[in-house]
């Protein structure tokens, strides 16, 4: 066994912190290449094209077969349910429009840093999702009268923190029944079956809760008549700041805007460049905990603040709402910001919320942008 930090003979608790000047590692590396963000320009969307969703796989996409796919529906049960997919796709179905976001999203930002997959604030994505409503199957196989929560377990296994386990977690039964929460057992994203990395052939949505809670390769729901406690769910997710702290479990989205770059990239640092005048910018907003109320952007980091105009789609509850505005770019360099705040008057914070997981960090994001005048014309080519 490996004793070294975060190896095979790591106790489990939450991930080993980075040091002071400690640059990101060549594992942290080799997850950010697996698990890839949303390009910040494809904001543009209602809903991510495919192939653009962010991916965040804990172990590996494991080889699934749709043809003999079974889920099961067991435990404190009347009636114990095993269904194929067209006895799934037989069921009266509905599609919802789900903002999804990796609780570990803005992790990268931290002081100090949770070692871990290093999200900047990419990790998001909206998809339109068509399955059956979970509380549907629930009624159908009968929770027994002492059931208190459902267990999900996907078809993916692996190591972590010294933990062999398949991912499973759990959610209360009162959320995964309740009709309103609109659960979801989807075998479809965006019209298609899901693909390999989305969960294929079955996954859950849960709206308005963190990535973590929407498991893939769904092939196991048990209802249990006490609280589970593995690794997912008491050692992962929770909001703690020290090793030993039980800490808070992480569910609803905090609330969060982003902004599509304005102007144009440098390749390497990825700063903006911007003419002056009139600059379109445009994003998203989402809450977990509800609505988006209000959405502001800034030119000087934060200091001071113009509401932007938001655009709700009552018909997608679950989804991100659009938000635009005019920036008059004057030259210099400039430090936009954006901030939503919901309707329980959640508003995102100017310093980062710090806990040990490094999750749900809903910092305002900040855009670098040059402001410069038109670039002299290139030299060119000698007349012959
Ligand atoms: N079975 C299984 N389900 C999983 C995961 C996983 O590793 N295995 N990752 C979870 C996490 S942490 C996130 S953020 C979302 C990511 O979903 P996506 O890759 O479809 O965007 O899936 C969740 N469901
Ligand atoms: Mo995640």
């Amino acid at each position: 066994m490996d004793p070294s930090p975060g190896g095979l003979g790591a106790v489990s608790g939450p991930a080993r912190l980075a040091g002071p000047d400690e640059g990101l590692s060549a594992q942290e590396l080799a997850l950010a290449t697996r698990n890839h963000g949303l390009p910040l320009e494809a904001l543009r969307y209602d809903v991510t094209p495919p192939g653009l969703h962010y991916v965040l796989v804990h172990y590996d996409i494991p080889d699934t077969a749709p043809d003999t796919w079974r889920l099961t529906v067991g435990g404190r049960v009347l009636r114990p349910l095993d269904l194929d997919l067209p006895g799934l796709r037989a069921r009266p179905a509905v599609t919802r429009r789900v903002t999804l976001e990796c609780a570990g999203n803005g992790r990268a930002l931290l002081g100090p840093r949770p070692v871990s997959q290093p999200w900047l604030v990419e990790a998001v994505g909206t998809a339109e999702w068509t399955g059956v409503p979970l509380a549907a199957l629930l009624a159908e196989a009968g929770p027994a009268e002492d059931a208190v929560e459902a267990v999900f377990t996907g078809a993916d296994h692996g190591v972590e923190r010294g933990v062999e386990q398949d991912y499973r977690r759990s959610l209360p039964l009162a959320t995964a029944a309740d009709p309103a929460r609109e659960v979801l057992v989807a075998y479809a994203m965006n019209g298609a079956p899901l693909p390999p990395q989305h969960g294929s052939p079955l996954r859950l949505v849960v709206p308005g809760w963190y990535g973590m809670a929407h498991v893939k390769w769904l092939r196991e729901v048990t209802l249990t008549a006490t609280p589970y406690t593995g690794f997912q769910q008491t050692a992962a997710y929770r909001l703690r700041q020290e090793p030993g702290d039980e800490g808070e479990p992480v569910t609803l989205i905090a609330p969060r805007a982003l902004m599509a770059p304005p102007g144009f990239p440098d390749f390497m640092s990825r700063a903006r460049v911007v003419r002056p005048g009139p600059v379109p910018l445009t994003g998203r907003a989402w809450s977990g905990h509800g609505p988006v109320v209000r959405v502001e952007v800034s030119e000087d980091g934060g200091a001071a603040w113009t509401d932007a105009e938001l655009v709700r789609d009552p018909a997608h509850p679950w989804a991100w709402a659009a938000w635009r505005t005019t920036w008059t770019a004057t030259p210099g360099l400039r430090h936009l910001a954006v901030r939503a705040t919901d309707a329980t008057g959640r508003v995102q914070p100017l310093a980062p919320p710090w806990n040990r997981g490094g999750f749900a960090n809903n910092l305002v994001q900040r855009v670098e942008v040059l402001c410069a005048p038109a670039p002299t014309a290139p030299p060119r080519p000698p007349a012959a």
